[in-house]
């Protein structure tokens, strides 16, 4: 009876302990969009072969490319410089983009977002690049024309747009490349 009785109190303490301490739960709040330097990147999404790029990558990719671009920039006006970067074409065509045979022209319906370490994402879509289509020679550039690393702003990879007329697109610190498809 007695050792009853000291079991009660124990349990009915146990109740009161694990019922009016708030739990805390701390969760370590990570910031989704730091910002900052990107040193490697992922591209992933609709691909068969989905990985990451570190800058050694880039640098021995089989096919880079040298362009000039001229773009207006908010804050510079018209800036004019010469990357050296692989072309995002063949970045993709390595992935192999999974399309639906029994859709016509499905590749039509896919584009690429683009993210960075801030959360900046633009889109670019497939046909932009393809051959037969807007045939644009976008580049993932890690390098400048002297062949050294990007400023520390654009980060390890900056996509190069030269089509376009403002700067918009040409995302710094990329993190991710992501292939998705229109329903
Ligand atoms: N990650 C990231 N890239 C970005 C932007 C941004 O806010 N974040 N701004 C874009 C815009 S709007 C322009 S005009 C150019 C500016 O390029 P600049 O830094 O060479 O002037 O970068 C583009 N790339
Ligand atoms: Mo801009």
């Amino acid at each position: 009876m007695r050792i009853f009785s000291i079991f009660s109190w124990l349990i009915i303490g146990l109740f009161f302990v694990t019922t009016s301490v708030p739990v805390e739960v701390v969760q370590a709040q990570t910031d989704p969009c730091p910002g900052g330097y990107s040193n490697q990147f992922r591209l992933n999404g609709k691909v068969e072969n989905p990985r990451r790029f570190s800058l050694t990558d880039l640098q021995q990719y089989p096919t880079h490319s040298h362009l000039t671009i001229s773009y207006y920039s908010g804050s510079q006006g018209l800036v004019t410089k010469t990357y050296i970067g692989v072309p995002l074409i063949d970045l993709l065509n390595d992935a192999v983009i999974i399309t639906d045979s029994t859709r016509k022209n499905d590749i039509l319906r896919k584009y690429v977002v683009v993210r960075a370490t801030d959360c900046y994402e633009v889109v670019i879509s497939l046909a932009e690049l393809l051959s037969n289509f807007g045939h644009q020679q976008v580049l993932v550039a890690f390098a400048t024309s002297d062949g050294q690393p990007l400023d520390d702003t654009e980060g390890m990879a900056r996509l190069i747009v030269p089509g376009d007329k403002s700067g918009g697109r040409c995302v710094s610190n990329i993190t991710m490349i992501q292939v998705r498809s229109a329903p």
